[in-house]
């Protein structure tokens, strides 16, 4: 295994030792070394009997995006029209708790735009409650979903918007988990919420 890798378990399905100061959840567990696990010692994992042990791959580059200034772009804007899709985690930012890290996403509206948002984690196997807030270019929020489903899909914890921009502006996506649903998009760590894992996002701007 692979500090900083990450690996989906069954439930309760590993032990460690020496058990290290780091934070499991009970589908992902994920090793950071500058959580408890000191470089260069060896651990010992056991996979316990049944378990399986698959490794799994969710982009680790959106990390310092807590807030709408550290937001990572999409690129799409009404001149670059398309689908942004990437499958980030709520939990990997080391700098605040696991369940007050939020991902900032930003894309370009024309005034009539319209913007589809869908995040999937709870119908994937995701322990993350996701929640989305919408905020335009002065972090004032515009929309808002917790348990909302996209057309066609079955009602779960999962999330969806579809806003049509009221006017031309930089429009900034908080992806975090529920609970977390007043956190001040200029301020990292600002709020908490009570769920972590991974997510699907797919941005769609036609
Ligand atoms: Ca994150
Ligand atoms: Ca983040
Ligand atoms: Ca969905
Ligand atoms: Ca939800």
């Amino acid at each position: 295994m692979l500090a900083n890798s990450n690996y989906l378990f069954n439930e309760f399905s590993y032990s460690m030792l020496p058990t290290p100061d780091s934070d499991w959840n009970s589908s992902v567990a994920q090793i950071f070394l500058d959580n408890g696990l000191l470089e260069n010692n060896l651990y010992q994992l056991q996979i316990l009997p049944g378990a399986s042990l698959d490794p799994i791959s969710f982009d680790d580059s959106f990390i310092n995006n807590d807030t709408i200034s550290q937001a990572s772009n999409t690129g799409l804007s009404s001149t670059d029209l398309g689908i942004f899709s990437t499958s980030p985690y709520i939990g990997n930012n080391r700098s605040v708790e696991l369940g007050s890290d939020v991902d900032f996403f930003a894309f370009d509206l024309g005034a009539g735009d319209t913007v589809t948002i869908d995040v999937d984690a709870n119908e994937l196997g995701s322990d993350l409650n996701p929640l989305l807030r919408l905020f335009d270019s002065n972090g004032i929020e515009v929309a808002l979903s917790d348990n909302d489903p996209a057309p066609g899909e079955q009602t779960s914890l999962d999330s969806y918007i579809e806003f049509t921009a009221p006017s031309t502006d930089t429009y900034y996506l908080g992806v975090s988990s529920a609970g977390n649903l007043s956190y001040d998009p200029f301020v990292q760590g600002s709020g908490n919420g009570f769920s972590w894992g991974f997510y699907d996002l797919e941005l769609t701007l036609n």
